[in-house]
């Protein structure tokens, strides 16, 4: 059926995804390394498009030339065996202790020196495996208190690093737009960059913000208590929707990872319709990689793992179906024409309308204002209800 993925929905997973152990702040690992190749191999298997990954995650921090390289190149025997490709990898800026305030804004400057260092190594690597997007997760950029970060000169340092890296990637003539994914808090009390609008803003101030975008993770912006889908329109508004991450958050607590859907469902539903259709107006929308960054839970054992993976899939999948039944249903056309849905995407003002034609047009100030009170509803309900019975299968 339609709900069995293929390469060609675009489906990526982060090899930290799948392989991680279960480890959390109070209890250590509950599963096995998970190898490389093998997951490659399970990915493919299970119909996915891609894999991407930290440079951390492939071979340990500290390795020597030679192990480095024959992780890479075991990676590579298991990319042209199941022709998986690598569209994005990241930088680990967050694990070892010389991280511990940050990378490209830890007040230590020798500090700052390294993390630019490891960062341009990894954009090498990430040219020569084809990966077209590279993300900057800053989980560690951040402070637990307000004395110990000058958020000013933190931003500078910020611009300074991404600056640098644009310019790396356009003297080398690299394929390459970076990605910003922001995050509230966690692991840092309080984390640079923390929402989508922030790091719009700060993407302004940049030497080539054309290099720059947004890598938008679900249960992030729901931290903030955002609404996820309204963020992803906005990315997607301003051209800034680069790569993004799914997942599935309940509420605002610790970053859940949970399996895409698994969380809020009903702005899951809104965001594959944004993604697949751009919208309830139509407009241009997002055909880069379906990213997967969730964790299996901790109480599964290697067969949860690969389930929780292919319900990630399957969930879109379904959601995606759900969301052109909503579509193509005559009543919820009808119901977004009564909801005038479709007359926002009309201008305000006519063609070669100024203020002063406004202010010659009687029309517009003799509104009927009094009819507001108890009529002309919107029906917004109606059709969100519809919204949910397609949602629930029961239309
Ligand atoms: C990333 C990314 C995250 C974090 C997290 C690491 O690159 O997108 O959300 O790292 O998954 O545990
Ligand atoms: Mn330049
Ligand atoms: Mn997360
Ligand atoms: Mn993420």
């Amino acid at each position: 059926m339609a709900a069995t993925p293929t390469p060609a929905d675009k489906f990526t997973f982060g090899l930290w995804t799948i392989g991680y152990n279960g480890a959390d702040p109070f209890g250590g690992p509950t599963r096995p390394h998970l190898d490389t190749v093998h997951a490659v191999e399970k990915l493919a298997e299970l119909g996915a498009y891609g894999l991407t990954f930290h440079d951390d995650d492939l071979f340990a921090f500290g390795s020597t030339d030679a192990e480095r390289q024959h992780e890479i190149d075991r990676l590579k025997g298991a990319l042209s065996a199941t022709g998986l490709v690598v569209p994005m990898i990241t930088t680990n800026l967050f694990s070892q202790p010389v991280f511990k305030d940050g990378g490209f804004t830890s007040n230590d400057r020798a500090v700052r020196r390294f993390a630019l260092r490891k960062v341009l190594r990894n954009l090498d690597l990430a040219a020569e495996l084809g990966a077209t997007t590279f993300v900057m997760w800053g989980g560690r950029e951040g402070a637990e208190y307000d004395a110990a970060k000058d958020i000013r000169s933190a931003l500078s340092r910020y611009k300074e690093a991404v600056d640098l890296l644009s310019q790396y990637v356009l003297d080398k003539g690299y394929d390459i737009r970076f990605a910003i994914e922001p995050k509230p808090n966690e692991p840092r009390g309080d984390i640079l960059l923390p929402t989508l609008g922030h790091a719009l803003a700060f993407i302004n101030s940049l030497e080539h913000p054309e290099l720059v975008g947004l890598n938008p993770e679900v249960g992030h912006e729901q931290m903030a208590g955002l609404n996820f889908a309204s963020g992803i329109a906005q990315a997607l508004y301003h051209g800034k929707l680069f790569h993004i991450d799914l997942n599935g958050q309940r509420g605002i607590k610790y970053d859940q990872d949970l399996v895409f859907g698994h969380g809020d469902l009903h702005n899951a539903f809104a965001l594959v319709d944004l993604l697949e259709n751009g919208g309830v107006n139509g407009g241009p929308s997002y055909d880069g990689p379906r990213h997967f960054d969730y964790k299996p839970s901790r109480t599964e054992d290697e067969t949860g793992v690969w389930d929780s993976a292919a319900a990630n899939m399957r969930t879109y999948l379904l959601l995606k179906e759900r969301a052109a039944a909503f579509r193509a249903d005559p009543e919820v056309q009808e119901a977004l024409k009564a909801s005038k849905v479709a007359e926002l995407a009309q201008p305000t003002l006519a063609e070669g309308e100024g203020y002063e034609q406004l202010l010659a047009d009687d029309s517009a100030w003799n509104l009927d204002t009094g009819a507001y009170l108890g009529g002309k509803g919107f029906g917004f309900v109606r059709l969100q209800q519809l919204a949910t019975e397609h949602l629930m299968g029961a239309r």
